[in-house]
């Protein structure tokens, strides 16, 4: 096995079972019925290539990129909605099986490319043959817009190298903005339903009251 293969290989232990665990509690949800905040997930180790570009662009000794780069290990949490983002965050922050280190709320400060996303650092336990070695792992929570947004903006980016024409930064920015109104649009939506759904089941107790005393 090669260096970077023995390197990134808890990376790799700890994406896969991060996967199994958040998958895990959409599935709760569904048991119970109940609405999920979480629709999908994905996850991914960065590649090498990745890793290298962003310790020289970061400054980033290669002997440090453990402590130091925290995206090595990514996961990443879409929602339906923006308020679903809040509630998966306590749900990370209820469990006992990693720590977290920090939080990067893009969601409130947005990026000046428009991005938003809500960042949480963990320091996840991987269990070796060699004993416990805890990893550090970036979660990325985000709604489905927030997302459609940033997997175009990424691959322009790539397209680009970085280096944005200006027109196409100022129309990225505009389309962030549409996004974040979706966002708005369907949570208002979602308050609707909601209440229709309230006032239905309200409806419907008070129908089988009536039905009880008259029968
Ligand atoms: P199912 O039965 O489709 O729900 P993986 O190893 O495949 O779990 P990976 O490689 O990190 O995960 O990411 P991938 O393959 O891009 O997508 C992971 C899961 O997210 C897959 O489901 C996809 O079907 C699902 N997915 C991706 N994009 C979307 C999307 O736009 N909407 C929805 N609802 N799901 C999406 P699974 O886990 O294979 O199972
Ligand atoms: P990948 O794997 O290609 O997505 P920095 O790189 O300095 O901005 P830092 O300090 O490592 O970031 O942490 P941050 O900003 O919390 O997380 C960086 C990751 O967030 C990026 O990873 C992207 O996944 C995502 N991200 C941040 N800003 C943007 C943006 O403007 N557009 C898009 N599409 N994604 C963004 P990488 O390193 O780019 O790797």
């Amino acid at each position: 096995m090669n260096h970077w293969d023995l390197f990134l290989s808890p990376y790799k232990q700890a994406v896969d079972e991060l996967k199994i665990k958040l998958k895990g509690i959409r599935a709760q949800f569904e048991q119970d019925s109940s609405f999920s905040p979480i629709e999908f997930v994905t996850g991914r180790v960065k590649p090498i290539a990745s890793i290298l570009d962003k310790a020289l662009q970061k400054g980033i000794p290669l002997d440090r990129l453990e402590e130091e780069m925290q995206d090595i290990a990514g996961l990443r949490v879409m929602c339906q909605f923006v308020d679903d983002i809040n509630r998966v965050v306590k749900l990370l922050k209820m469990r006992n099986d990693f720590e977290i280190v920090e939080e990067r709320d893009y969601i409130s400060h947005k990026k000046s490319s428009g991005y938003r996303s809500y960042h949480v650092v963990i320091r996840y336990p991987v269990q070796t043959i060699h004993g416990e070695k805890k990893i550090l792992v970036e979660i990325q929570i985000r709604t489905l817009a927030m997302n459609f947004w940033a997997t175009i903006e990424h691959s322009l980016n790539y397209k680009y190298k970085g280096q944005f024409p200006e027109d196409i930064k100022v129309r990225l920015q505009r389309a962030a903005e549409a996004a974040f109104l979706l966002d708005e649009e369907m949570s208002q939506i979602r308050g609707e339903i909601q209440d229709a759904q309230a006032f239905f089941s309200r409806k419907k107790e008070n129908q089988n009251k009536t039905d009880r005393r008259d029968g």
